[in-house]
């Protein structure tokens, strides 16, 4: 399989762990990796990078040109937390790259995308247990919005233009190489951080607020799969729900104390309480499972002594 690949937001939390994962696939050379910003995190990599700012479509065409790029993985997005803060800036990051890339595909610049929705698409009025693939969504945040609203794009590109775009409703992603910024789903990723290095953390959600996780591993590995899996196979072009486990702060707590006896956690809700609280608590992600064969191997012990594991060894 030979594929020339363009990472958009590469030096994001996800963005980051997939152009490892893609280069160990593909060849370095056949992994662009790119962002607004040079990060640190990419110099030490092989492989190419260049500065991008994602909402561009000119500066995207030239460098689809440049490397004779066949997909577009675009993982650029401002999350929960920073999109209430700055709603327009989220909404233009948001849509303004995922219509960019939608149109280079339409042109036929390129084969292939993938673009990710989030659990940020349901809302208060959702169903929260085992939240089905098709239900009421009505996110209440700007970034939720944004995603609902690229989920309908995605289709529509396909059904009118054949647009060969895939998608994935994330749930929170748990990682201890890259960090993510601005969502509501960090504090699971915090947490780890400031367990190995202080052993005690406040945490800005209730102990009972429980949210659908998956640790990176997994959601690496699902994203790649979903990109590869025949086209025959894809039956939802607007976004699959993924679901690996779920989790309360307190239930996390309890995990890290079995690794670190003495960690402590205490708990001061902020605004990321409200939107937490207005999305799912677990996913059914039975059309993934059937339809390009997902399956999750982490659950979160194996995923806590993974982290801790590697944190503590990273310290040493
Ligand atoms: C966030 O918390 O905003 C993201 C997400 C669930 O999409 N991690």
């Amino acid at each position: 399989m030979s594929e020339t690949i363009l990472i958009l937001g590469a030096g994001g939390q996800i963005g980051g762990e997939l152009t490892i994962k893609l280069r160990s696939i593909y060849g370095d050379d056949n992994v662009i990796a790119s962002d607004i910003r040079e990060s640190i995190f990419h110099q030490a990599l092989n492989g190419p990078f260049e500065m991008l700012d994602a909402t561009n479509k000119e500066a995207i065409l030239a460098t689809i040109k440049k490397y004779k790029v066949t997909q577009v993985y675009l993982l650029a997005a401002l999350l929960s937390a920073t999109g209430e803060q700055f709603p327009g800036k989220a909404w233009d990051l948001n849509m303004t790259s995922l219509l960019a890339v939608l149109d280079l595909a339409k042109e036929k610049h390129i084969k292939q995308v993938y673009w990710p929705s989030s659990i940020a698409a349901f809302g208060p009025t959702t169903p929260k247990q085992n939240t089905p693939q098709r239900t009421i969504m009505e996110p209440s945040t700007v970034y939720g919005i944004s995603k609902i609203s690229g989920e309908f794009w995605c289709n529509y590109y396909y059904e009118k233009y054949g647009v060969d775009v895939r998608s994935i409703r994330y749930p929170g992603i748990i990682s201890w190489k890259t960090k993510p910024g601005g969502g509501t789903t960090d504090y699971a990723v915090d947490i780890f951080f400031k367990a190995v290095e202080q052993g005690s953390y406040e945490c800005f959600l209730r102990e009972d607020t429980r949210l659908p996780m998956m640790y990176m591993q997994d959601a690496v590995d699902a994203t790649i799969q979903l990109m590869q899996a025949d086209a025959k196979d894809i039956k939802i072009r607007t976004s699959y729900n993924l679901s690996a486990i779920d989790f309360t702060p307190k239930e996390l707590s309890e995990e890290i104390k079995k690794h670190i006896p003495n960690f402590e956690i205490t708990y001061k809700p902020d605004f990321r309480q409200e939107i937490a609280d207005s999305w799912p608590q677990s996913i059914d992600d039975s059309h993934a499972r059937t339809e390009w064969n997902w399956s999750h191997k982490f659950d979160i012990s194996s995923m806590t002594q993974d982290i801790i594991k590697n944190l503590q060894a990273q310290k040493n």
